[in-house]
This record gives structure tokens, sequence and C-alpha cells, in this order.
């Protein structure tokens, strides 16, 4: 598949981080699973929508250790105030979740379209959210809820028909002396994980697939501290309990049952197999008080969609507060993003990645005979082109409507024209049922450009590579756990190492050229060009800023030009550095070509 040519050319992370996270980043979790057949991923395949639930003691505190405030990652506070573990602990004593109502939690989810949720039963805090015997740092025992909320919700959930998993933190437990990561507690400590394994982790995760019922997934997270081998001895020893139940690609050494991507991430092309993105609703996983910045119901069903027509599962997370709340906008949002599947569900259930790929106008998911047309950008002379949709066409109609919509074809696209009336602006379905061959989006390289739209953005990592230029993925963070991931063109230091966009350029025109990318200060003031049918735009290349792992990476959108297309059709793009440059001329994220107005 095209995903596999590419990723020949991707490189592995460059990681720009806080160092301890940059470290657990390094240890490989992401990305790693074998994809062997697993009788859950029959579920887990057509499911696409999951609810993630972070709710610890980190819940309580809401993102303030005594008098500091902190934003990103509230389930990292403990961590990241260094506070110590015995006096962390007493938080237990204030928490009490009376607010928690497991029916109305799993009710929600239901309403919102999820399919499967998936909840922290121990964070790297180290406290167990259910009833263990292993540990009295639980909540029966440790706080005055002395109740054991999972129990509730897993019978919940499974009464609205939800698959049901648990989040746990095998290896990170800062609460115990021989877990990972506590290091300001326990220092000089000749840390013994082994032994946490067997005298925590192992047991407890026994007590999980042991007394909740059948389990739809174990998401391990972070792992560290065993060997392949021991990974595999503990994977067969919790196996055993339930064959059926998934363990996600965190549990370590490439031996989970589906891919988990980095956290915020989504691969760039379609993935085959059964994969995951996780994402939170707002910037946190754990509750934090003072974070505001929810995802709208648009940026929910577009980002459901975008994963969707990469083939994979979207798993959202929701923080709710020590009471056992949801965020008010957490409710209300993902009850929005509920209807929309109540309309649309068609085409994100049961779907694989679309056969078309990303349009300026939006993305398309498939079923055999179907492709669904993700619209949420509207051209502006209400004439859709498909380009490569030349299979015999049955029927385009607005989903979960009997409107017909008048559509052509030609040889090598469709066009359909759009109802005066848009349903709804944040995504509306067309479906388009056909018969015979229609050939797979990897054969459609070309992206696509038109005057009718305000902009095309283009992924460098459509482009193709010549000598030593290829493709990287960098990732950041601008503040604590805000992950980014950005696949970049670099290595390009002579004129050999030229990249190529094949473009289909729909309208004739001006465009403006704009480079989107990051410059250190020592590459900057480089010599490039941008070549399009003889037209040059040679440019100079802008410093965006140091990046090294205290310095997220800075891109600069940098336009560098008109050109003129006479005649629409294919054309190539070309960016390449000029004779004499000394270092790579810049990463470079996309470029945009803008149609002039
Ligand atoms: O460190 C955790 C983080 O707190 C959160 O639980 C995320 C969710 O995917 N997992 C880890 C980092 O990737």
């Amino acid at each position: 598949m095209f995903h596999k040519m590419l990723s020949v050319l991707a490189c592995s992370c460059m990681l720009q981080a806080t160092a301890m996270q940059a470290q657990d980043m390094q240890q490989g979790w992401n990305k790693e699973a074998v994809n062997k057949p697993h009788p859950g991923l029959n579920w887990f395949s057509s499911a696409k929508f999951g609810l993630f639930i972070h709710w610890g003691l980190y819940s309580e505190l809401g993102g303030k250790w005594k008098d500091s405030s902190y934003y990103g990652s509230g389930e990292w506070i403990m961590q990241r105030a260094k506070a110590p573990a015995g006096e962390y602990a007493k938080v237990a004593a204030s928490f009490n979740p009376t607010g928690f109502n497991a029916a109305q939690w799993a009710a929600r989810a239901k309403a919102a379209g999820i399919k499967y949720l998936v909840i922290t039963a121990k964070h790297h805090e180290g406290f167990s959210m259910f009833d263990s015997r292993v540990t009295d740092f639980d909540i029966v025992d440790a706080t005055p809820y002395h109740k054991d909320p999972m129990k509730e919700l897993a019978d919940a959930c499974r009464k609205e028909g939800l698959q049901f998993g648990f989040y746990y933190s095998q290896f990170l437990d800062w609460h115990e002396p021989d877990g990972g990561g506590n290091n300001w507690d326990f220092k000089n400590r000749k840390k013994d994980y082994r032994q946490y394994y067997q005298s925590k982790s192992i047991p407890q995760l026994k007590e999980l697939l042991n007394n909740y019922g059948p389990l739809g997934i174990i998401w391990f997270d972070m792992p560290g501290g065993l060997s392949e081998q021991e990974t595999k001895q503990m994977i067969d020893s919790l196996k055993a309990i339930q064959p059926s139940c998934l363990f996600s690609s965190r549990v370590g050494h490439g031996l989970g049952d589906y891919i988990d991507f980095g956290d915020s991430e989504l691969p760039p092309t379609p993935i085959e197999g059964a994969w995951e993105s996780i994402y939170t609703h707002n910037d946190s996983w754990g509750y934090i008080r003072h974070d505001m910045n929810f995802k709208s119901p648009a940026e929910i069903i577009r980002l459901l969609s975008s994963v969707a027509s990469k083939g994979g599962n979207l798993m959202l997370n929701v923080g709710p507060d020590g009471k056992g709340e949801w965020p008010a906008y957490s409710i209300k949002y993902l009850e929005e993003t509920g209807k929309w599947l109540q309309q649309y569900g068609e085409s994100i259930y049961g779907t694989t990645h679309g056969i078309i790929p990303a349009q300026p106008w939006g993305v398309t998911t498939s079923k055999p005979g179907k492709v669904f047309l993700h619209v949420w950008q509207l051209p502006d002379n209400g004439q859709l082109r498909v380009p490569g949709l030349t299979a015999r066409i049955n029927s385009v109609t607005l989903l979960g409507t009997a409107i017909a919509l008048p559509w052509k074809q030609s040889a090598d696209e469709t066009v359909i024209t759009l109802p005066a009336e848009w349903p709804d602006k944040r995504n509306t379905v067309i479906q388009v049922e056909y018969s015979g061959q229609q050939p797979d989006w990897s054969q459609l390289r070309t992206q696509t450009v038109s005057k009718h739209y305000p902009q095309a953005n283009i992924p460098a990592i459509w482009a193709i590579y010549n000598g030593n230029a290829h493709t990287k993925q960098y990732t950041f963070s601008h503040y604590f756990g805000d992950w980014k991931h950005e696949n970049c063109a670099t290595g390009m230091v002579t004129p050999n190492d030229a990249i190529i966009f094949p473009l289909e350029v729909q309208d004739e025109g001006d465009y403006k050229v704009i480079l989107d990318y990051a410059c250190e200060p020592a590459s900057a003031g480089q010599q490039g060009i941008v070549t399009l049918l003889g037209q040059r735009l040679p440019f100079l290349t802008l410093a965006t800023g140091i990046q090294d792992s205290h310095r997220p990476m800075a891109f600069i959108q940098h336009p560098v030009g008109i050109i003129h297309i006479q005649e629409p059709g294919k054309q190539n793009l070309t960016i390449k550095p000029v004779e004499g440059n000394r270092q790579a001329l810049f990463q470079l994220k996309q470029i945009i070509l803008e149609p002039v107005k």
C-alpha cells in the first residue's frame, strides 16, 4: 500500500519536549503492534468512536497544588509539583465523588454515538479507582466515598451495549518506591521494577480482568522495566483470564493487539489494520478547572471523520472533576456530536479508509460499493469535483435522505452539483453508490488545487522525494502534554535534493505560493527556488527559531510569490535548493496555494 511506500521515506521521531516526556516517548510504545487476528478486533474495527475517561485524585486537584496552578496534563500534577507521595496520598481523604452516576455516564456516551469506553483504573499517580485487595490506596479504602465506581460503570456500559475497558499504567507509579517515575521522593534508591510488577501491577491487572466482567480493552500505557520476554509472560498470564480482551500497543515491545498512535497524533495517510488515534476534548486528559479550550462540535465531527478517512478509530477523552461531574462543554458538545452521528453515522461506523485522498472540500470514507464524501468546505460555484471517482455510479444522495444530487462523470472525475441549501456546514455527507472497478486512493497521487476554495493545503508527505530529501516526523509540545506531530520534508541541501508535488490544477488563474516551514537561524538565508511550468520563484529561507529540548518548533507561512496557470490540468510544482547551500533548506510542513482574488 501507498502508506508503506511513504513510510520507507519516513524517519524516526525527533523529539522535542520536556526531558521527562521525551524520555518516555523514546521508549517506543507508539505505533508498535503486530495486528494479528484477534476476536476483539471484530467490534473494535467497526466501532470507530471511543470515549476515554481520565479520572483519579488529580481530578480533585483540578490543576492546582498548594498555591501553584498547572496547565496541560492535569493527571501529571503530582510529578510536576514534585509532591511527596505521603502528602499527595492525603488528597484521597477529600475525594468524594458523590456526583458520579454510572447510568448517566453510560447513557451520555451512548447518546454521543460512542461505541466503547475506556477509563483509568490506575494512572501514574498510583491511586486505584477500583476496589483492590493489593493496596489500601484505593477508592474504597482510602476515600470517604467507600464504593467502587468501576463496578457500576462496567455494568452500566454493558446495559447500554458499549464495550467497556480499563486504562492501566503498568510501569509508572509515583506512589510506590519501586514503581517507575518517582525519583523526587524515592531518590538514591535502586528500584526493583520486577518487584513492582509482581506485587502490584500484575495482581491488579488480574483483579480487573477477573472482577469486572468481560472487558473490551486493557489500555496499557507507557511501558518500562520489563524485557520483551517478561512482557510476553505477563501478557500470557493475563490473556489466559480473558482471551478476547484487546491489549493496546502500549503494552510495549510491539506486543499489543492493535496500534495506538501518539497522543493527539493522526497518521498523514491511510493505514491498514486496526488502530486508534487518541485526542482529549480540551487541553488536558485529567480535569483542570481553568482549562476551557474545548473542541467545538464541528472540530470533533471533522476529527472523527478525518480519523475514519484514514481507517482508524478516534478515542476522545473527557476529564470529570473530583465530584464525578463532566465539564459542561463536554456534555454539550458530545451530545451535538451524537446528533450528527444519528444522521450521518452510516459514513463512520463500519467504514474503511476513503478511496479518494483528502480534497479541499473534505475527506472520504468507504464501504464496499459506497464512498462517503464528507464535505465541510463548500466550493463557491456549487460544483463539487471528485477526482478519480471513475467507477460506474448508481446513485448520489445526501446521506440519510432520499435527496438525489445531479452529477456528471468524465474519464477522470465526477462532478456533483450541490443543492443551494446546505444541511450542515460542519460536515454534510454525500453517499455515492457505485459498481465496478474503482481505483484506490493510493493510485490517486495528485493533490487538487482550485480557485473555488479559499486555499489548497498540501502536506509535504505528498511530494516525490529526490536525492537526500526525505520526510521525517517531528514531535514537540508547546506546553506540557500538548503533543504535536509534524511530518516534514527535510534533507534538501543540493539542487539534486528536490521535492516535487504532483498537482491537479482545476482552474486557470493566479495562485499565491506559500511555504509553511520551520527553519533554525543557522539555516536561514539559504536560497531555494519554486518552479512550475517554467515560472521561477526564488526565495531565501527565514529563521523561525532554535529547536531544542526546551523550545518547540516554530513554523512560518512564507509567501514566496505568485504563479499563473494558463491551462488547467496536471502540473508539477518543484522546490529545490540552489547550488552552494551548506545546510538543509528547512523542515517543510506543507505548501499552500491560494487563489488570488
Ligand atoms: O502520560 C500519559 C498521559 O497522562 C495520558 O494518560 C496519555 C493518554 O494517552 N498517555 C500518557 C502519555 O502518552
